[in-house]
């Protein structure tokens, strides 16, 4: 049926997405014929050579996100798939959510809502939030966001970026441990893949210190996560608000029972405003492809 092409669905998108994919295409959730022409997943859906040499019929891989860790680009550059993301649409979600993780571990606000439900009233006493040293990893759209919204709560600001960025006002550190050593509160805003991965070790959590927080709201695979959670454990950070994970959605028991951290399901881009902006961007895109048109968001 050529009027509705063979789409294979790798999940992490809303229903009310999937629900418009089943109108325009002829959606495979599992074992994809080798007649797909396009396929639609997550940000961290995973397209590697082996789904890829299954597929001689593809021809776009539309990504309801922003983040293309899991796809084998290499292949599809070769084999001339196209690849579109949904970005802009989902920058303000995401950088909200890291000033709300930020805001949490300090001042406790998700223990101490815990304990008030447990008939609790007792005040342990929260660090300040306000004129701490914040250090942004990643400076794309999403860093940039975040630097926004943590300026007002920062006395220094500080970043990593591949390259100094003249037009931002921070102090530029070459590597992750350095900006680490320079900052109380160490924000991860960073592509995943294997140029990042673990970049966030045992080394980088002893820089940032026993006053130190860590916020994650891009990859898990950033963060070596059994160094984490040890770091956590001994003191040699202060706290940690994590919305991604090494294994989702697996996450570390230790983790489970501390109240200096924070945990969150993946959720930075799961705001109704965004899902429906993100969804529509991902519809636009495949309907581009099949009508010959430009794409909206090629990567
Ligand atoms: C989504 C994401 O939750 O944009 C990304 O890369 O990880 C998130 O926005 C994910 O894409 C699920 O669809």
């Amino acid at each position: 049926d050529t009027s509705h092409p063979d789409l294979y669905l790798l999940g992490g998108v809303s229903p009310a997405l999937e629900a418009t994919l089943v109108e325009r295409f002829t959606l495979y959730r599992e074992d994809p014929p080798a007649t797909t022409r396009a396929i639609v997943g997550g940000g961290s859906s995973v397209v590697d050579a082996a789904l890829l040499d299954r597929l001689p019929a593809l021809e776009i891989i539309a990504i309801h996100g922003v983040g293309y860790d899991g796809i084998d680009l290499a292949a599809t550059k070769a084999r001339g798939i196209a690849v579109t993301t949904t970005p802009d649409v989902l920058t303000d979600d995401v950088a909200d959510l890291a000033i709300g993780l930020m805001l949490a571990v300090q001042r406790r606000i998700v223990a101490n809502d815990r304990s008030v439900r447990g008939g609790g009233w007792q005040v342990d006493l929260a660090r300040r939030a306000s004129g701490r040293r914040i250090g942004i990893f990643g400076l794309g759209r999403i860093g940039r966001a975040i630097a926004k919204r943590a300026a007002p709560f920062a006395s220094e600001l500080h970043y990593t970026a591949r390259s100094a960025k003249p037009d931002f006002a921070g102090v530029f550190h070459a590597d992750i441990a350095s900006l680490a050593a320079a900052c109380d509160v160490l924000i991860i805003a960073a592509p995943g893949g294997d140029a990042t991965s673990h970049i966030v070790d045992a080394g980088v959590l002893a820089a940032l210190g026993e006053d130190g927080i860590l916020v994650n709201i891009a990859r898990g695979s950033l963060v070596d996560e059994p160094a984490l959670v040890a770091a956590l454990m001994d003191g040699t950070i202060a706290g940690a608000g994590l919305d991604v994970f090494a294994d989702e959605p697996a996450v570390p028991d230790a983790l489970k029972v501390m109240d200096q951290v924070v945990l969150s399901p993946h959720q930075g881009s799961a705001t109704v405003d965004g899902r429906a902006a993100m969804a529509a961007l991902v519809i636009a895109n495949l309907d581009a492809h099949f009508a010959g048109r430009d794409l909206l968001t090629p990567l």
